[in-house]
């Protein structure tokens, strides 16, 4: 019986990162400690997110709730959660959060090998009418035991060593990928772990969902505009596409890792290089969906090869479905890069 065996052969995310490590005899278990610790972050985001739908206890930052505290933003807490969790695994070096302005380099009595790339609660926007949100991660190497330096996370995207992100929605769904394939883990809250729910996750070759904010459609490039209206007037007979735009990019990713399709956030005119930060949006959603058989591109290059020169720098992306990709990145071909 497959299925019982299944459910007594519980694989949680500790157990699998552990394999996985087991795959590198000479791995410390640095990494591992360093993953284990972004999980109890999410965890601990988890609870928090499903806490904020009470209104009253949750205000917003400068408010106080009913017992009259002062209320952090979701955001700010989950961001204090994971920068603290982060240095306390005493495996990184370099913290790069959405939240700070500045990059965290962490205390040399507390250092490790590993730079962490993140934006703590990404969509946030979103909490208050209940529409997923999540954490989104990406982790580097340093480059060499010199003094750490922003170089050590201005990196392509190709050299981190894993990414993922977790998504609060009606489940808690981790999705995570150490270069060796895409695996989904959904939280058990009665066991406060992570259970193996989605081995190997592949991304359909083509799909029939296109997801962009058609609000901007005003100030899109030729390229873009002319892909968008292929998705709702197909010239070769090929039925139109479904427009789904959430507008919280983990839900957005998360459903076309699932379902196939293409996710776009165009550069336009009001802003030439879009508005999704390549370090810790585009480059770990990027990594996961080529770990998923599907690609990603900024309407110039390969997102993973872009080399970033600020930590906080935004570019354009279409991810998705191979083939979707490919006929995006065909009609930017077609024209002559500006
Ligand atoms: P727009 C949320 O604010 C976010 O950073 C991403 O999660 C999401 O994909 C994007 O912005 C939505 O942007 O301009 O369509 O509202």
């Amino acid at each position: 019986h497959a299925a019982d065996a299944h459910r007594t052969d519980l694989m949680t995310i500790t157990r699998y990162v552990l394999n996985e490590q087991s795959r590198h005899p000479e791995s410390r278990g640095d990494f591992t400690i360093l993953l284990n610790h972004i999980v109890l972050g999410c965890k601990f985001v988890c609870s928090a997110v499903n806490k904020a739908g009470l209104a009253k206890l949750i205000g917003l930052a400068g408010e106080t709730n009913v017992q009259g505290e002062e209320q952090k933003k979701l955001d700010v807490l989950s961001n204090e959660v994971f920068i603290k969790a982060l240095i306390s695994s005493g495996r990184t070096c370099i913290l790069v959060s959405e939240e700070d302005e500045e990059a965290t380099f962490v205390e040399p009595s507390k250092r490790g090998r590993y730079c962490v790339v993140f934006d703590p609660l990404d969509g946030s926007s979103n909490i208050d009418c209940g529409v997923s949100i999540g954490t989104i991660f990406g982790i580097y190497a340093i480059k060499d035991d010199h003094e750490p330096s922003l170089d050590d996370v201005l990196q392509p995207g190709k050299n981190m060593l894993a990414a993922g992100y977790c998504m609060y929605g009606s489940s808690c769904t981790f999705v995570l990928s150490t270069g060796n394939g895409v695996n989904g883990f959904t939280l058990d809250p009665s066991l406060g772990e992570f259970i193996l729910t989605h081995a190997d996750m592949k991304i359909p070759k083509k799909g029939n969902i296109y997801s962009v904010n058609e609000g901007n459609a005003k100030n899109w490039d030729g390229p873009t505009a002319r892909y968008v209206e292929k998705c709702k007037f197909p010239t070769d007979g090929s039925s139109s596409k479904s427009l789904r735009y959430i507008g919280s990019m983990v839900a957005d990713v998360h459903r076309t890792l699932l379902y196939g399709g293409i996710f776009l956030y165009p550069a336009d005119k009001k802003s030439p290089n879009g508005k999704l930060r390549v370090l810790y949006e585009v480059f770990p959603m990027s990594f996961l969906m080529e770990q998923a058989g599907g690609q990603a591109f900024t309407g110039k290059q390969r997102a993973l090869d872009l080399v970033p020169k600020k930590i906080h720098e935004r570019s354009p992306i279409f991810l998705g479905s191979y083939d979707d990709v490919e006929e995006i990145k065909a009609l930017y071909a077609a024209v002559p890069s500006t």
